[in-house]
């Protein structure tokens, strides 16, 4: 089966690979990392599928060494990893766990000597327990603390991390985990959940202080934008959009690209959004210019108008806005169930842009497809679908470029199959196949073809080959 030709991304495009530390390193309690809302969730029956665990995940903490060999054979310009707040501090505030520190100073000198360019996201939904003891996202007090956890990481390694990402998709940790319910702390809360997505802007407001404060180099957030078509023009499906542009993408673009709560918010939320929670100045920090907006993109939806499931607006869930989500997309789905629509990647950075003329450039920090692969007799692992789906989805990003849209790198998701959250291991992601028993890498064909993709850019563009 022939590959599909490789798309033009403009010389000084940067490519690299993603991944997040609860969903690789395993080593849960390991050289004095403390628990985090992860290890609770999912050793608690019932929550993840199988009841899967990051115990052990991709063992990476101890298989870095051939993690970073397999970077440096792909020859990408940069990797993405996360760091776990609980192994530097165990409490999340407090004593400091020197093991911890050095596990990131080894993996990042490594990446240098492979000449890979580290890009650290500081939270990637682990927040430890004792934390989440004292109220978690919905405290304030956790904004605080992650504002001294990202000074420390940024003393400790800023010297020679390129790149800063404070949160990744706080829509996730304030809804999946405290409306939904499906992610870690497993709550279904209205108030709550609001009060956590406003605390989680002012943790990122604070940790981007500290970041300049350190002398950090480019910092920036990961949003989950996501690209939302209405049923029809109904006006009620339009004002269904409305509510669920506010939910997934308004209440963080707007205060952190515009310097305003979103427009609407009151009849998102039945004014719930406006609690004793935000503090006069909140909007001046969380809005304090970036260097570069991270965007995640897998697939768009549709939504239209519905019944909300509770009446009383006190009582409500914050995602249950009157919207239900459709897909009405007559095209090939992931294993995840998500259908796959290049076209709306265009769309999304393009309005994006559009409505945020003024916002800093964008890096895809996540962007890939779960597939059922399996290591055939060959000893190979034959995956033309992601392919495809990689192909067109960065062609997706040429077009916006082509159109306007300052798009600097792309990152896929993700380097290693790896723990898929409440969807345990059955859903696989990455360039490379991780076998769940023996812990054995085997690089997938995506992996060859888009290493070929990074070759052949850099001949191109005519960029120094490495
Ligand atoms: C990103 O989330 C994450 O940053 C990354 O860690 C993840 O591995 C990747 O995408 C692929 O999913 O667990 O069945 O309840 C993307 C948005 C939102 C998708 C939450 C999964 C939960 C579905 N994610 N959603 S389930």
């Amino acid at each position: 089966m022939s590959s599909p030709p490789f798309p033009v991304l403009p010389p000084g495009f940067r490519f690299g690979a993603a991944t997040a530390a609860y969903q690789i390193e395993g080593a849960h309690d390991e050289d004095g990392r403390g628990p985090s809302i992860w290890d609770t969730f999912s050793h608690t029956p019932g929550r993840t599928l199988g009841g899967a665990t990051g115990d052990t995940a991709c063992d990476h903490y101890r298989r870095y060494r051939e993690d970073v060999a397999l970077l440096r054979e792909l020859g990408v310009d940069g990797y993405r990893f996360s760091i776990a707040w609980s192994r530097l501090l165990p409490q999340g505030t407090g004593p400091i766990n020197h093991k911890g520190l050095d596990f990131y100073d080894r993996l990042i000198d490594e990446l240098l000597a492979a000449g890979v360019s580290p890009a650290v996201t500081l939270y990637h939904w682990d927040l430890p327990q004792a934390l989440e003891d004292r109220g978690g996202w919905r405290a304030r007090e956790t904004a605080e603390a992650f504002a001294r956890y990202a000074a420390l990481a940024a003393e400790r390694y800023g010297d020679r991390v390129d790149r800063w990402i404070t949160l990744n998709e706080p829509y996730c940790s304030a809804f999946v985990g405290y409306a939904e319910g499906r992610h870690a702390p497993g709550a279904e809360e209205g108030r709550g959940a609001l009060a956590a997505a406003h605390h989680l802007l002012v943790a990122h407001g604070l940790a981007v202080r500290e970041l300049r404060a350190a002398g950090a180099r480019e910092v920036g957030i990961t949003l989950n934008l996501d690209r939302i078509h209405a049923a029809s023009d109904r006006p009620e499906d339009l004002a269904a959009l409305r509510r669920a542009e506010t939910l997934h993408n308004d209440i963080w673009t707007e205060p952190l690209l515009a310097g305003r709560y979103p427009l609407h918010e009151a009849e998102t939320w039945a004014g719930l959004a406006d609690g004793p929670w935000r503090l006069p100045g909140d909007l001046d920090l969380i809005g304090a210019p970036l260097d570069f907006l991270g965007v995640n993109f897998y697939r768009p939806f549709t939504v239209a108008a519905a019944p909300h499931r509770v009446a009383d607006p006190e009582q409500r869930t914050a995602v249950d806005i009157g919207a239900a989500e459709l897909d009405p997309y007559g095209t090939r789905h992931t294993t995840m169930g998500w259908p796959v629509v290049p076209a709306a990647f265009t769309e999304l950075l393009c309005g994006l842009h559009a409505r945020y003329p003024q916002a800093p450039p964008i890096w895809i920090t996540e962007n890939g497809s779960a597939e059922a692969d399996t290591v055939s007799p060959d000893g190979q692992v034959h995956d033309p679908d992601r392919i495809g789906y990689l192909a067109d989805h960065l062609t997706a990003v040429a077009d916006a470029i082509a159109a306007g849209v300052d798009v600097r790198g792309y990152y896929v998701w993700s380097l290693l199959d790896n723990f898929e959250w409440a969807r345990g291991y059955d859903q696989r992601f990455g360039l490379v196949h991780v076998d769940y028993d023996t812990l054995v890498r085997t690089p997938k064909d995506s992996y060859h073809w888009y290493r070929g993709l990074i070759a052949a850019h850099r001949a191109r563009t005519e960029e120094p080959a490495r």
